[in-house]
């Protein structure tokens, strides 16, 4: 029941509440990815930036002076492939071992190991779903391999996407080849850690057309739970059907003890990869609050709330890419600090009461909530930056990057042409 000493006038926070969010959003870490610094682009081309990372080392400066504005950001998810030296050869755990030694220099650690089945020639035909059992070995063998990368940075999260599918009718046989995608991750759960968790990404569309092998969250749901203990679903919020419900599907994995974690950006069509909360921030909010409210009925029934990852998945084209990476992350604690500033109280009273309008002004207000003036202060009290993207466009960073960074790339070092 709500506390009668926490009821404020309508439209005022009462500062236990306030207090109680702050707390919590203290413990938001954030994790940024490492290849959301480097240029990419679209299909049709890329635009390159001057103070996009180069190298591996680049990208950890990037995300160094994201989380040195920000203080969210203390872990970095890498993609094999992109970041770790002599992957496929012995010389893997010493790059391994540099990595970690490179993040650790800057006050950082290694989040999740992304490892990449779909880059090379080979996986044409998919990787852990290919007909041919040659190329199944070699994606499975790359996964442990990953591994053992993880284990070496200290990372306990296995990122696990597939591009596998097909892109016309008649090109494949759908329950072949979940089978090989079952048999595929029970191995590689096998060889995981006890403290590893699998986290296993959905996708509908892209690159495959016409189908992918886990297309949503309920083969990701199956194939995990067929994986093994340590198997949870991944929701990127770019990855879903027009019009798909995610906080429904948030709630539901949370219910069932599937959810592990997030890939946050915004989308308008498909996977868009835009900034988290720029298209749609009121569905953000919508999944922060199942997530809050789960974690408040777990702690009311005294049982633990399972972790869940807050990782990030954009890789701007046109925005400067620190930039729109602390632009992210303070999106993020500002919609997540409103989803953590709802009366839930009330809120479990007006819905027994069957009073809708009541519970769906408990979402309005928090929603309506100016939270930034409180971030600021909070901010202050850590030493951090009230408004760490003023801070960012401010400092110099970018510039001083461009020009350390574009020799480099004029010398063929980096991704000019
Ligand atoms: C695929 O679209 C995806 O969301 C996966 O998470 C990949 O690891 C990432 O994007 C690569 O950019
Ligand atoms: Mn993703």
């Amino acid at each position: 029941m709500p506390d009668a000493s926490e009821k404020a006038p309508r439209f005022e926070v009462h500062p236990a509440r306030r207090d109680r969010a702050l707390e919590r959003l203290e413990r938001l870490e954030i994790e940024l990815p490492s290849w959301g610094f480097a240029d990419t682009g679209t299909r049709f081309g890329k635009f390159l930036q001057d103070a996009a990372a180069i190298s591996t080392e680049d990208k950890l400066d990037d995300a160094a002076e994201v989380h040195r504005l920000t203080g969210a950001c203390p872990a970095v998810a890498i993609h094999v492939l992109w970041d770790v030296d002599g992957c496929g050869s012995g010389a893997v755990i010493e790059g391994a071992r540099s990595l970690a030694a490179a993040a650790k220099t800057r006050g950082l650690r290694i989040g999740a190991i992304n490892p990449n089945v779909f880059q090379d020639q080979c996986y044409r035909g998919g990787s852990l779903a290919n007909e041919d059992p040659s190329i199944r070995r070699r994606a499975i063998d790359h996964l442990i391999e990953s591994i053992a990368i993880a284990k070496e940075v200290g990372s306990d999260a296995l990122s696990l996407w597939f591009a596998d599918g097909a892109n016309y009718p008649g090109q494949a046989c759908v329950r072949r080849r979940k089978r090989r995608f079952e048999e595929g991750l029970r191995e590689v759960h096998e060889a995981m850690p006890a403290s590893m968790t699998m986290l296993l990404e959905y996708k509908p569309f892209e690159p495959a057309f016409y189908f992918t092998d886990l297309a949503d969250w309920g083969m990701a749901c199956t194939l995990a739970r067929k994986a093994g203990p340590r198997a949870k679903v991944l929701v990127d919020t770019g990855h879903h059907l027009l019009g798909q419900n995610v906080e429904q599907i948030v709630a539901f994995l949370l219910d069932e003890g599937m959810l592990g974690g997030f890939h946050f950006n915004d989308r308008h069509y498909a996977d868009d990869d835009l900034t988290s909360g720029s298209i749609d921030p009121y569905r953000a909010f919508r999944i922060f609050l199942e997530i809050v409210r789960f974690e408040r009925d777990a702690a009311k029934a005294g049982e633990p709330a399972p972790p869940v990852a807050f990782m990030i998945d954009q890789s701007h084209n046109l925005k400067p890419k620190v930039e729109a990476m602390v632009q992210t992350v303070c999106t993020v604690q500002e919609l997540s600090m409103k989803a953590f500033l709802v009366d839930l109280d009330s809120l479990d009273l007006a819905q027994s009461r069957g009073d809708i309008v009541a519970a769906e002004e408990c979402l309005k207000d928090a929603f309506a909530t100016d939270v930034r003036p409180v971030l600021a202060a909070w901010r202050a009290a850590r030493g951090l930056p009230g408004d760490p993207l003023e801070a960012c466009r401010a400092n110099g960073y970018a510039a001083a990057a461009a020009a350390a960074r574009r020799p480099r790339k004029q010398s063929g070092g980096g991704s000019y042409a």
